[in-house]
C-alpha cells in the first residue's frame, strides 16, 4: 500500500475537481409499504468487507444485497454475505454480560448488569498489573471488525504481548517476505492485475473455496479473458478444475519447484533483464545459487515430471510479465514460509511483472485524517491487536517495558505476536508470568494449535475476559463475557481501501437497534478504557463524534456520507512503475536498497539463508497421512457453522482420503471415522469422501468445524476440527509463523470423540 500524508492529498484532489463529492444519483431511496428503509454498511461476515445495502422493514431486516456502486462488491454478494441476517437473528447469540460462577472451564454463569460487568472486569485487569508487575502481564488478542477499538484500547494499556491470529497463523509470512524483498507488504486485497493477466499460477491458494467476493469475479473474468492457468495442489481444488494444468504436488515442497522454475527461467534466459537490471539487486547470487536447482533435481523432490517443470517455466516466461504467481494467503504451512513466499516474489520478479500490467499493480490507499490521540506508550512497538503483517523492525520499547514474551529476537526475527508462543509462555510462566487476558473475536479453541496447552494457559489466568457474539466453547471459559452486537447493529471505524484504480472509504451504520442487551464494540472498549484510567484515548462521546472529526478532513460528514456510504478517491490511484516514471517520482520500493531485493542483505547480517533453500520437511510415518485443510466458500473459519442459511448448504465437513488408500484402509465412502494424531490426539466424528481428487500421502478436511458446545445448536458435534489434531507446529525463523502443516493422523474406524 502507498500512505500519502495530507499534503499530498490535497495537491492530488485539487488536481481532480469534485472526486470528493459523493454520487447520491444511483440509490433510489423509495419505500415500500412499512418498511423503513435501506441503509448502506459493509460486509462482516469476512474481512474482504463488501458494500452492502441493508433493507429493514418494520424494524427487522430483511435483505442483504451487494451495493453496485462499491468496488468491492460490484453489486454481488457470497452466500455469507447474504446470511448476515442470520448472524443478526441467530438464537444462540450471547444476550447479556454474564460474570462466572464456577470454575474456569466449568461454564456457570450469571447474568449482570453492564455496570457491575464493566467495573468488576477493570478492578480485575487492574489487579493482575499491581500483582504481576505491569500491563506487560495482560495479554490483549482481537480479531474482527471489533479490533480496531480493541486494538486501540490495548494500545493505550500498554502491553506488548498484544495481536490477532491473522499474522503467526495466517499471513504473516507472505507479509514479512513481500516486505523484504519488495519493500511493501501485500495488504488485504491481493493487488494483482487480474484484467490484465494471461498466465496464472496458483500454489495452494484455492480461490473458489476460499472465497473474496470481487476477488474470485476477477479471477473468473481472467480466465474469461482466455488466462492460462495452472494450479500446483495436492488435491484437485475447485481452482483446479478450471486449469490447464493440475501439479499434484508431494506436500510441503513447493519451495523446491519454484527452485526449479528460477532455474529453468535463468538457464535459459527468458527472464526479463532490462527490468530486473533497472529495478533489483541480487540476480547475480541467484543465477550461482539456482544452477544446482534442475527440473530433474525438482522432479525427484516434488513428484512432478521434469519435463512439466520445464514446460510450465516456459509458459510462464513467454508471457513475461502477464503471468503472475499470486501468493495465497494461509500460508503458516511448514515452519520455512517466509522463504517459499520469497521464493515465489522472486519467481514473479523474473518475469517482471511488479508494477506492470499483468502482475502486482501498487495499491494505493485513499486519505483520511486518523483520529489524533495521545501518543500510546507503545506507539513506536506498533503495540495493539489485530494481525497483518508486522514490521520489519527490531521492537523499540520504553526501558521500563518488558519485552513480547513470544520470544521475538530469539526464536524469530519480524513481525506481529505469535499467539501461539504467547499461550506457551501462559502455560509456563516464563519468561514472565501472563495473568490477564482480553480476547475480543478471536476463536481460542478453533485457531490456536495444542488447544490443550491453550486450556493449560487459560486456567492459569487470574482473570480473563471475552467479548463476542456467540457462546464459542472459548467463551464460556471466561470470568466475564461482554456481549458484543454483531456488524449490523453498530457503527464500525471508516474503512479505507487501497484499489487500483478507485480507492475509497467506506462506512458503517447502525441498520437496526442492538437486539437484546448487547453493547457495540466501540462503547464496550470506551467504557472500559475509562475504567482502566485511559480516559485520554477515548476523548470523543459517541461514535458518531468520532466519524465526523474524521471525515471533517475531507469535507464531509456521517450525515452526508450515509447517503452513500461511500467515497472514492481515483485521483489516489497509481498502479504502475510507468505513473511514477512518468512524473519522475521515485518508484516506490521501499527496501534499503530502494529496489526489489532478490539477495537479502538483511536476511544474511540476520544469520539466515540471504536466498531462499529448499528444506526438507518431515514425512509422516507408515499409516499416518498428512492432514491439510482449507476453506469452505459458504463458510467463514469457525464463525457461521450455526448460521441457520449457512448449515443448510454445508452442516458438516469431511475428510478427503485418496480412493486407493480407502480401498487399502477398508474405508467406504460416507461412513463416520475418527482421526487420531502422532501425540494420541483424536478427532470427532467425521465422513469419509473417498476421491481420486487427492493424493495418497495426505488428507484433507475444511476448518472450522467439530464444536463441542450444545449452546451453539446447529454446529453441536457437526464434523471434526482440524484444531483438535494440530497439537504441534513448526515456527518460522523469519516471521513467527506456525506452521500447521505438520501434523500426521490416521483413522480410527470405531469412532469417537474428544473434547
Ligand atoms: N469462504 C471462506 N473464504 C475464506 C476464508 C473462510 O474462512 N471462508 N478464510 C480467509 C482466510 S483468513 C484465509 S487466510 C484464506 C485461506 O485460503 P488460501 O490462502 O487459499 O489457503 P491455503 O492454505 O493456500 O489453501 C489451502 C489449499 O492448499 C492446498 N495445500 C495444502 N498443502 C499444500 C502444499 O504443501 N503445497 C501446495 N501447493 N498446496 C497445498 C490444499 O489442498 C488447499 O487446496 O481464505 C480466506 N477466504
Ligand atoms: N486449525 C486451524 N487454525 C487456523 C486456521 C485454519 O485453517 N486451521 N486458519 C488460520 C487463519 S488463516 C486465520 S485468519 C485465523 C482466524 O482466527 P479467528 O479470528 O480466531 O477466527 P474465527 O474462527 O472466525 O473466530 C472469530 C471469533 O469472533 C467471534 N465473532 C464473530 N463476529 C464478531 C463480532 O462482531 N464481534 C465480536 N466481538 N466477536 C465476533 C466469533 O464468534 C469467534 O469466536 O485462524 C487461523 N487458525
Ligand atoms: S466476500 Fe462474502 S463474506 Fe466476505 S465481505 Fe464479501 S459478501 Fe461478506
Ligand atoms: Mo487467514
Amino acid at each position: 500500500m502507498i500512505d500519502f500524508t495530507r499534503r499530498e492529498f490535497f495537491k492530488l484532489s485539487t488536481a481532480t475537481v469534485g472526486a470528493l463529492s459523493i454520487d447520491c444519483s444511483t440509490f433510489g431511496r423509495k419505500k415500500a409499504k412499512g418498511e423503513t428503509g435501506t441503509k448502506y454498511s459493509f460486509c462482516d461476515m469476512c474481512y474482504w468487507h463488501c458494500g452492502i445495502k441493508v433493507k429493514v422493514v418494520n424494524g427487522r431486516v430483511v435483505k442483504i444485497t451487494g451495493d453496485e456502486n462499491d468496488p468491492l462488491s460490484r453489486g454481488k454478494l457470497c452466500a455469507r454475505g447474504q446470511a448476515g441476517i442470520q448472524q443478526l437473528y441467530n438464537p444462540d447469540r450471547l444476550k447479556k454480560p454474564l460474570i462466572s460462577t464456577g470454575k474456569r472451564g466449568e461454564g456457570k454463569y450469571r447474568e449482570a448488569s453492564w455496570k457491575e460487568a464493566l467495573d468488576y472486569s477493570a478492578e480485575k485487569l487492574l489487579k493482575v498489573s499491581e500483582k504481576w508487575g505491569g500491563p506487560e502481564a495482560t495479554a490483549w488478542l482481537c480479531h474482527c471488525s471489533c479490533g480496531g477499538l480493541f486494538g486501540h484500547l490495548a494500545a493505550a494499556w500498554g502491553s506488548p504481548n498484544s495481536g490477532g491470529p491473522a499474522h503467526a497463523l495466517c499471513i504473516g509470512g507472505r507479509e514479512i517476505a513481500s516486505k523484504l524483498t519488495f519493500g511493501r507488504p501485500v495488504g488485504e486485497h491481493m493487488p494483482v492485475d487480474w484484467e490484465n493477466a494471461r498466465f496464472i499460477v496458483l500454489i495452494g491458494n484455492h480461490i473458489g473455496e476460499n472465497s473474496h467476493n470481487t476477488l474470485m469475479q476477477d479471477f473468473i473474468g481472467a480466465l474469461d479473458n482466455g488466462a492460462k492457468l495452472a494450479v500446483v495442489d495436492p488435491r484437485f481444488s475447485t481452482a483446479a478444475s478450471k486449469a490447464d494444468w493440475w501439479l499434484p504436488i508431494k506436500p510441503g515442497t513447493d519451495t523446491a519447484l519454484l527452485l526449479a522454475w528460477m532455474n529453468v527461467i535463468i538457464s535459459e534466459e527468458r527472464y526479463d533483464k532490462e527490468y530486473l537490471d533497472k529495478y533489483a539487486i541480487g540476480f547475480e547470487e541467484l543465477k550461482n545459487h539456482v544452477s544446482e536447482y534442475t527440473p530433474e533435481w525438482a522432479a525427484k523432490i516434488t513428484e512432478i515430471e521434469a519435463g512439466t517443470i520445464v514446460q510450465i517455466a516456459r509458459e510462464m516466461a513467454k508471457y513475461g510479465h502477464h503471468a503472475v504467481i499470486p501468493p495465497n494467503r494461509h500460508v503458516s504451512w511448514y515452519g520455512n514460509d517466509t522463504q517459499r513466499m520469497r521464493a515465489l516474489f522472486i519467481l514473479n520478479a523474473l518475469l517482471g511483472n511488479y508494477g506492470r500490467e499483468g502482475g502486482f499493480y501498487f495499491a494505493a490507499k485513499p486519505w483520511v485524517m486518523e483520529y489524533e490521540y495521545p501518543p500510546s506508550k507503545l506507539a513506536s512497538a506498533g503495540g495493539g491487536c489485530g494481525g497483518g503483517g508486522g514490521g520489519l523492525g527490531s521492537e523499540v520499547l520504553p526501558d521500563n517495558v518488558r519485552p513480547r514474551v513470544d520470544g521475538k529476537g530469539e526464536k524469530f526475527l519480524y513481525g506481529g505476536l505469535v499467539e501461539p508462543e504467547l499461550f506457551k509462555a501462559m502455560a509456563t510462566g516464563k519468561p514472565y508470568p501472563v495473568k490477564g487476558l482480553v480476547a475480543a473475536g478471536t476463536n481460542l479453541f478453533h485457531s490456536m494449535p495444542n488447544v490443550p496447552r491453550v486450556k493449560k494457559a487459560l486456567k492459569n489466568l487470574d482473570f480473563y475476559l471475552c467479548v463476542d457474539i456467540l457462546p464459542q466453547e472459548h467463551v464460556m471459559w471466561a470470568d466475564v463475557i461482554l456481549p458484543d452486537t454483531t456488524y449490523l447493529e453498530r457503527y464500525g471505524d471508516l474503512h479505507a481501501v487501497p484499489h487500483k484504480t478507485t480507492p475509497f472509504i467506506s462506512f458503517r451504520e447502525p441498520v437496526i437497534k442492538p437486539l437484546y442487551d448487547t453493547k457495540p464494540g466501540w462503547w464496550i472498549a470506551r467504557e472500559l478504557g475509562k475504567r482502566l484510567g485511559l480516559d485520554e484515548y477515548f476523548p470523543w462521546e459517541n461514535y458518531e463524534e468520532y466519524l465526523n472529526t474524521r471525515l471533517d478532513s475531507l469535507g464531509l460528514s456521517v450525515e452526508e456520507i450515509r447517503k452513500k456510504g461511500i467515497v472514492k478517491q481515483p485521483q489516489m490511484s497509481k498502479p504502475y512503475i510507468k505513473d511514477y516514471e512518468s512524473k519522475g517520482e521515485v518508484v516506490p520500493f521501499k527496501t534499503p536498497s530502494g529496489k526489489i531485493e532478490i539477495y537479502s542483505k538483511r536476511l544474511k547480517e540476520a544469520g539466515l539463508d540471504p536466498l531462499p533453500k529448499y528444506e526438507k520437511v518431515e514425512e509422516p510415518p507408515d499409516g499416518y497421512f498428512r492432514l491439510l485443510y482449507g476453506r469452505s466458500p459458504v463458510h467463514s473459519f469457525s464463525r457461521t457453522q450455526s448460521n441457520r442459511w449457512l448449515s443448510k448448504i454445508m452442516r458438516e465437513n469431511e475428510v478427503w482420503v485418496n480412493a486407493k488408500v480407502a480401498k487399502k484402509l477398508g474405508l467406504r465412502h460416507g461412513e463416520y471415522v475418527a482421526l487420531e494424531n502422532q501425540d494420541g490426539a483424536k478427532s470427532n466424528k467425521i465422513k469419509v469422501k473417498v476421491t481420486e481428487r487427492i493424493r495418497s500421502d495426505c488428507v484433507y478436511m475444511v476448518h472450522g468445524f467439530g464444536h463441542n458446545t450444545p449452546k451453539l445448536k446447529r454446529q453441536h458435534r457437526k464434523g471434526a476440527s482440524d484444531i483438535a489434531l494440530q497439537t504441534r507446529y513448526k515456527l518460522d525463523p523469519i516471521s513467527g509463523s506456525c506452521g500447521l502443516h505438520v501434523n500426521f493422523v490416521k483413522f480410527v474406524k470405531s469412532g469417537g470423540r474428544v473434547s
